[in-house]
């Protein structure tokens, strides 16, 4: 009988074993080039949630990497301009794959249409139209830095990473691009832009 249970026992402490492999296989689950990552991961929208009180217990998938385009144009540094009466309108929508691994504007990163370039001149008035069809939340602006997307300029923020869009909303921000150079347009809840939500804003002269 003595044996017995030393089986029981060792099968038990195999099963805990193999299930906490399993378990940490599941949550490190990284995104490989365009395979897809099935995960345990609870739903992304609860992640966001956590991530925007605490961030040290929350694993935040593996950015795919950018194909943004560079551009030749050199950085700007954010100054403001009076608006010259001209108005410009775009419409982006934030977009998010089934699997979560990719994120962008229009159509998700590294597919045909995904973060449109978008160029105006200094001291346009810029009307986006934002709409939200992901089962994600959503916040808008137009940064310097996309790796600091607080900075948010020219009072070009459309909702807040405490406060998004929530899936199938809608709005607008208008704002007056202020001085030239390359700036991005992102997605602010943190993580968003690293993962796809990133495109060029291109203020000419
Ligand atoms: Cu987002």
């Amino acid at each position: 009988m003595k044996f017995r249970w030393w089986y029981v026992s060792m099968g038990v402490t195999a099963a805990l074993v193999l299930g906490g492999m399993m378990y940490l296989g599941n949550t490190l689950c990284v995104p490989v080039e365009q395979m897809s990552c099935t995960s345990f991961l609870p739903l992304e929208g609860q992640m966001v949630k956590a991530a925007s009180t605490d961030n040290s217990n929350v694993i935040v998938p593996t950015p795919v990497p950018s194909t943004t385009k560079t551009s030749t144009v050199p950085a700007g540094t954010g100054g403001t301009v009076p608006p010259n009466g001209n108005k410009m309108e775009y419409a982006l929508s934030f977009q998010i794959s089934s699997d979560f691994s990719k994120y962008g504007f229009n159509s998700t990163i590294g597919s045909p249409g995904a973060n449109p370039d978008i160029t105006v001149h200094s001291g346009d008035t810029v009307t986006v139209h934002l709409s939200n069809p992901s089962k994600s939340f959503h916040a808008f602006g137009i940064v310097i830095d996309p790796q600091n997307p607080s900075s948010v300029l020219w009072n070009s923020a459309f909702k807040t990473p405490d406060n998004p869009m929530k899936p199938g909303e809608s709005g607008k921000v208008t704002f007056v691009a202020g001085t030239p150079g390359l700036y991005h347009y992102i997605c602010t809840v943190p993580g968003h832009a690293e993962l796809g939500m990133d495109g060029n804003f291109i203020v000419e002269k």
